[in-house]
């Protein structure tokens, strides 16, 4: 009976008393210090005693006391992370770190039955396969860069965009639901990278791409023309608001000479109307190890200098009404040429291999980090202008794109420690800094008009992160208002923080408390989903999930109630030549029918609806042996198509336990053989 309870706890509680338990138990058998109530065999009783029994410093409560969320409460942030090569989208509870939920995008998943058998989510998947041969289909993402809607430079919890590296991808999900409806396979690139962000009023998402590949879309050109063939490019997708899709036909692209364009960031307020990316590998290095040639990340470091890419977008806005585009691979093109011809593209040089670029909340700074440097470096949006106004360049570069002057739109270089990266903003007028090589989180003041004095540009204070941090988010640090409150580093390595699993460690996100004089660490968040980069961490209030579809017979691909879903009392089976439609319902504990009579060889085609209206009463579909797995939420229909191709008995049965006769919630799929 004991030990049934021990596992009981151990699987149905969270980590928190696991630990818990694991402790007093180590604690009990181990200590030779027992205090009053273990000696008589009890476990440690009241705060002091159980801090001493665990080994707890004063700080450490304090960090419990900040991230502890009693049952029933709920977190006062959400969290968006890419869950990385999991293809997916995490959230997360703030500040109690808790998992809230994944939301399967650029990969099937089975819980929520995405991508399974033929049916509205695997086409919104399939939208997404490669336009080669006969579409290349594509199982799996690299998600880095989550970017929710904006309103104002505000973000307004609308909707959601989330790239794939690996295939050039762009998805949207709706925050109604939480689900993905679209997937964009981006015309004429393969791969991306700085993506996806957005334009203050979501006119536009943007993509950067990364490795250079020549232009149009699986063009072949040998490797020793990279120069003249290969080709950056940024595209911006049209966000239609009103249809909660991205627009093609009223999308664009711009061609970039082939340095490796990185991540980007959009002006807002003042710099509103323009975007700026970053690039490593000016020299256009290719590698080549095999030949004896420089490995391709020495030959792309020898520059000390590479370009910042400062991109007018209203104007090329225009350009693209004016008709002064290229169709390539069915996307409007602006050349190079136009680009530069009609002001639309100029380049800034930025030291050393540059990653993170980030506008400051106002609009006004625009802040590199160089991965091999040991500054940041921070360059003024009014500076910028006025160089472009003067024309006042330092040069141009091979194909033809004005430098502008380094010293002339420089503000600050701020010494923060080695290997800088990414930065984010709070409500008080600090920065922080994600700093790779050192594993520290950097703290320090904007100038005027955020700080005047002695305290514009200066480090603040540094805190050891554990280790290797990526990214960096804040509370809501990247909008024209942050909150403060909160930082999470995001760890690419946890080496020794968490309790061995193998070789694969988990990753570690790190809760950081930044609303104090002094930085503190709070929280140490194991991740072993995919290798998550960026997240955005939003206030709770600004989501208004439903918490059930607002109609019975409701179909979240295209968010309105389906005509031809299932009804109670409208439940059918009807056969036309060889096809045999289904009408189904579900509701606790029964599938009505039960019994679907088909012959080999038949089309079927199965619209269920869940008719429930309770809140959390999903009910799930599976058929055995035909790999056709359904999520349906309450009010959800949907449908999937299948050919019976095998004669037998298949049993479908609920895969959610829903209800005390969960079991019994089943039928059998009967595919009478030919002959
Ligand atoms: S980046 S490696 Cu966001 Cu620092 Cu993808
Ligand atoms: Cu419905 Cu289990």
């Amino acid at each position: 009976m004991k030990s049934w309870k021990i596992l009981s706890i151990f699987s149905t509680g969270g980590l928190g008393i696991v630990l818990v338990v694991s402790f007093v138990f180590l604690f009990l058998f181990t200590s030779p210090l027992k205090t009053s109530s273990q000696k008589k065999g009890k476990s440690p009783e009241g705060v002091e005693e159980i801090a001493k029994a665990r080994d707890l410093t004063p700080q450490d409560i304090e960090a419990a006391l900040k991230t502890y969320v009693p049952t029933g409460k709920y977190d006062d942030y959400l969290m968006f992370c890419s869950g990385g090569h999991s293809g997916q989208v995490l959230v997360i509870g703030l500040p109690s770190m808790r998992l809230l939920k994944l939301i399967a995008v650029f990969t099937p998943e089975p819980w929520q039955g995405f991508g399974y058998g033929s049916n509205e989510s695997s086409d919104i998947l399939k939208a997404g396969y490669m336009p080669v041969g006969k579409d290349r289909k594509l199982s799996w993402g690299d998600t880095h860069h989550p970017a929710l809607t904006e309103t104002n430079g505000d973000y307004d919890g609308q909707f959601l965009f989330i790239n794939d590296k690996a295939n050039a991808r762009v998805a949207v999900i709706d925050l109604r639901d939480f689900e993905t409806k679209q997937i964009i396979k981006t015309p004429n690139i393969i791969s991306n990278h700085g993506t996806t962000y957005v334009t203050p009023n979501t006119e536009y998402v943007i993509e950067g791409s990364q490795y250079s590949t020549p232009l149009p879309f699986y063009n072949y050109a040998p490797i020793e023309q990279y120069q003249e063939k290969y080709r950056g490019l940024i595209t911006f997708h049209k966000f239609d608001r009103e249809k909660g899709r991205i627009d093609e036909s009223n999308s664009f692209q711009i061609e970039l000479p082939p340095y490796g364009q990185d991540l980007c960031d959009a002006g807002k307020k003042e710099s509103d109307g323009w975007v700026f990316c970053n690039t490593f590998n000016t020299e256009m290095a290719t590698g080549g190890i095999e030949q004896g040639k420089p490995p391709l990340e020495a030959g792309a470091s020898q520059r000390d200098m590479d370009y910042l890419h400062v991109i007018n977008w209203k104007k090329a806005e225009e350009v693209v009404k004016a008709g002064k585009v290229k169709e390539i691979s069915g996307a409007k093109v602006i050349p190079l040429e136009t680009a530069i011809a009609e002001g639309i593209l100029y380049f800034i040089p930025e030291p050393k291999s540059p990653h993170g670029v980030d506008v400051a909340p106002r609009g006004d700074y625009i802040v590199i980090s160089g991965k091999l440097d040991t500054h940041t470096t921070i360059f003024s949006f009014d500076k910028i202008q006025k160089a472009i106004a003067e024309e006042n360049y330092e040069g141009k570069d091979p194909y033809g794109v004005p430098i502008l002057n380094f010293k002339d739109v420089l503000v600050a270089q701020l010494e923060i420690g080695l290997g800088p990266l990414h930065t984010q903003f709070d409500n008080e007028g600090n920065a922080y800094t994600s700093v790779f090589i050192e594993s520290t989180l950097a703290k320090w003041k904007l100038g005027e008009p955020y700080n005047s004095g002695d305290q514009a540009w200066t480090l603040v204070e540094k805190i050891p992160v554990h280790y290797n941090i990526g990214h960096l988010v804040c509370a809501e640090g990247d909008t024209v208002s942050p909150d403060g409150k909160y930082c999470v580093a995001l760890n690419k390595w946890s080496i020794d923080r968490f309790t061995p699993v193998g070789p694969l460690h988990p990753q570690n996100f790190q809760l950081i408390d930044v609303s104090g004089d002094k930085m503190q660490l709070l929280y140490d968040m194991p991740i072993g989903i995919g290798e998550p980069h960026l997240c955005q961490i939003a206030k709770t209030d600004k989501f208004d999930p439903w918490l059930v579809y607002p109609e019975t017979g409701f179909n979240p691909a295209t968010m309105t109630k389906n005509p031809k879903a299932a009804l109670a009392g409208k439940e059918r089976i009807e056969r036309k030549g060889d096809t045999v439609e289904v009408w189904m319902t579900a509701i606790r504990s029964h599938f009505n029918p039960e019994h679907i009579k088909v012959k080999e060889g038949d089309k079927v085609k199965l619209n269920i609806t869940n008719i429930e209206r309770a809140r959390d009463a999903t009910h799930g579909f599976g058929i055995d042996g035909y790999n056709i797995n359904l999520s349906l939420e309450p009010g959800e229909s949907n449908t999937v198509e299948f050919v019976a191709d095998k004669p037998g008995v298949y049993p479908f049965y609920c895969t959610e336990f829903c209800s005390a006769l969960h079991l019994e919630m089943a039928g059998y799929l009967l595919v009478e053989p030919k002959e």
